[in-house]
């Protein structure tokens, strides 16, 4: 079996800018080079700094580009083909190639009944027309995506205007000069979800070289995490028009809070030409838009007398307070109004110290999941009723917090989050890292400056995930760590920074730069598996030896067992609903004793729900930790886990 960075087949493209990077890259072999050449570009911050959602306003509009899209795979044998026959210069059902419907936004993974689709490593080709309104002509025109896992590249017209690596945030690009006004447009996305050991979430691809087994040339995607690595254009694609003069980025902080007072500091970045002509006016408005402060300038302070602060649900009557920042142009000389935007914010305020994290003064219990985005028929691809469901789910079960293991989850689940008091531990998608090597790390700097980027105004983000369970027992991975939470305070100094744990305490080395410890632990499932009789010993211990050493508040963000829906036994045994819920109560009386000492801020349970897995034969069809079915129907679990949650207070 050999072991190769990339699969030989991806050497086809020559663009111009994959040549450009290529004569850099001179110890890259031409066969991964392209990955990498879209990463490095990526990195090299080719987009604008801003990647505000779009919102209409009296000054935008949006056009949004969801709906049935055309479809191909590039087969294994012809990964170069769409390149070579430039699929991007017409419409993809005249290229010689199977063309089907595709939904976008989904995972094209479960959507047909063919397991080259379903397991499909590679390119995959989307397109379709529209239509752009000859009212944009004097625009300035943006196309979004949502996500798109994991490397895009987009042609407008059959001409390409940006790539992106990545595969759970967004990114956008001008397309003005591609566009006919009054006429029909097309659009095309080549999307390939292979995973380098220097993407983020890591991967590799194995070429199996044994003949006895394995035909010449087999290869398989390999990855060291668990949850299926869904494909294709998961969140909206949206167009947007805008003035030429623009709001391109908009920061909002509260700076301090008391009852009679919050203070915000807010800053503007303006895009386009002409930006001289324009002041900026920066209004406040309550929930029921009355206009309750404001300032001019691209920054500035603004004092909110008798604020409803944002509080998390549990915490006080008023949850999820939410005012509205309105940003205005004004052209002085003209006397005219610019461009508008409108952001929801909240006021509140983030501390911590070495046993607690405090929100506006009050110390934070939290008391949730982890989760995934993940669905029957659509994988990963954004569902706005699964995730509606979810938040009754959520509510119905009196938690407080969620952690987006293990990878950013969308912007319209995150507006909820504002909107309803959820707490969110805002993970990036370094799932599982080892070989900390340069490019690694520039890579997973650069996701976390595209999170911070996305979710800094966000009230519901309480602290910063920089990863899940790293091979942090490898000396090598102190430098890289530390690296890696430097970045992130220097970016945002407001919010405390954690990185979730497995190692043993006396072996991991990344514990020590973090400002929050959150541990994994899966005592009666992973280890001692069926010993219930252990888990609240072990737990206690584990937890105290984490404080111990670093003098840091803890939060267990993972314990749990897999269940079987309607499979029981009497007395329990592993698999059945039964034991699920012997090992939460084993888990529960340990949380409550580590609670009386002072320095445990929380309980996450994994998982929300059943979700789906790489085949494995330990995994029937996925992880059956969820306290909810897939299709969210409770277990005997999210009944037991209500009746705690429900008595838990902050
Ligand atoms: C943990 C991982 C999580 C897995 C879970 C499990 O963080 O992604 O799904 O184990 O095995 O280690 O169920």
């Amino acid at each position: 079996m050999k072991v190769v960075e990339i699969q030989d087949s991806l050497n086809c493209r020559t663009t111009a800018f994959c040549l450009r990077v290529k004569r850099n890259l001179s110890r890259l072999t031409m066969h991964f080079s392209i990955l990498l050449t879209i990463l490095v570009f990526c990195v090299n911050g080719m987009h604008a700094t801003g990647i505000l959602y779009p919102r209409p306003s009296e000054s935008r509009e949006t056009l949004s580009l969801d709906g049935i899209w055309k479809f191909a795979i590039a087969n294994r044998s012809e990964q170069n083909k769409g390149f070579e026959e430039k699929w991007y210069q017409a419409a993809l059902q005249h290229c010689a190639v199977k063309v089907i419907d595709m939904p976008v936004p989904s995972s094209y993974n479960d959507i047909t009944q063919d397991s080259d689709i379903r397991d499909h490593i590679g390119w995959a080709w989307y397109h379709r027309d529209f239509f752009v309104p000859r009212t944009w002509k004097s625009q300035r025109v943006n196309i979004r995506f949502g996500s798109v896992n994991y490397f895009a590249i987009v042609w407008i017209n059959g001409v390409e205007v940006t790539s992106h690596s990545g595969g759970y945030l967004p990114f956008d690009v001008e397309v003005t000069d591609h566009l006919k006004f009054g006429y029909p447009n097309f659009i095309t996305v080549a999307v390939n979800n292979t995973l380098t050991p220097w993407t983020i979430p890591q991967g590799k691809i194995v070429y199996h070289n044994d003949s006895q087994r394995y035909p010449a040339g087999y290869y398989e995607q390999q990855y060291n995490f668990d949850f299926f690595n869904y494909a294709g254009i998961h969140r909206p694609v949206i167009l947007s028009a805008t003035p030429k003069t623009y709001i391109d980025d908009i920061t909002i902080n509260t700076t301090s809070v008391s009852d009679s007072e919050g203070t915000v500091s807010y800053s503007v970045e303006l895009g386009g030409s002409k930006i001289a002509a324009y002041s900026v006016i920066a209004e406040v408005y309550d929930s029921r838009d009355r206009l309750v402060a404001q300032s001019k300038g691209l920054t500035g302070e603004i004092r909110v007398t008798n604020p409803n602060l944002w509080w998390p649900r549990g915490m006080n009557e008023s949850v999820g307070y939410l005012y509205t920042l309105k940003i205005q142009l004004w052209n002085d000389a003209k006397n005219v109004e610019g461009d508008v935007y409108r952001l929801p914010f909240g006021i509140r305020f983030i501390q911590w110290n070495s046993t607690g994290v405090y929100l506006n003064g009050k110390s934070v219990y939290f008391k949730g999941f982890g989760r995934h985005e993940d669905a029957s028929l659509r994988g990963r691809g954004l569902d706005l009723v699964t995730l509606t469901k979810d938040y009754n789910l959520m509510r119905w079960i009196e938690a407080n917090s969620f952690r987006t293991s293990h990878y950013p989850y969308s912007e319209e689940l995150m507006d909820l989050a504002d909107q309803q008091g959820f707490l969110v531990i805002d993970e990036v998608p370094a799932v599982g890292l080892d070989n900390f090597d340069d490019d690694l790390l520039e890579a997973h700097k650069q996701t976390l400056k595209e999170l911070i980027q996305r979710d800094k105004n966000r009230p519901a983000v309480v602290m910063w995930s920089i990863g899940n369970e790293p091979q942090s027992q490898k000396e090598v991975s102190a430098h890289y760590f530390d690296a890696v939470v430097q970045l992130v305070h220097r970016l945002d100094s407001s919010r405390p920074v954690t990185l979730v744990l497995n190692k043993p305490s006396n072996q991991d080395v990344a514990a020590q730069f973090l400002d929050v410890i959150c541990i994994n632990r899966y005592f009666g499932w992973y280890s001692d598996t069926g010993h219930s009789e252990l888990i609240t010993y072990q737990m206690v211990k584990e937890v105290t030896a984490w404080h111990d050493k670093h003098l840091k508040p803890v939060l267990v963000t993972e314990y749990g067992a897999g269940a079987l829906a309607g499979l029981h036994t009497d007395p329990p045994v592993v698999w059945t609903e039964d034991y699920q819920v012997v090992l939460m109560e084993q888990n529960f009386k340990a949380f409550d004793q580590l609670r009386e000492m002072g320095f445990l801020i929380g309980e996450m349970i994994w998982n929300f729900a059943d979700f789906a897995t790489p085949q494995e034969y330990f995994r029937p069809t996925g992880c059956m930790k969820g306290v909810f079915t897939r299709d969210r129907q409770p277990k005997f679990a999210a009944h037991f886990l209500r009746r705690r949650y429900a008595q838990l207070f902050c």
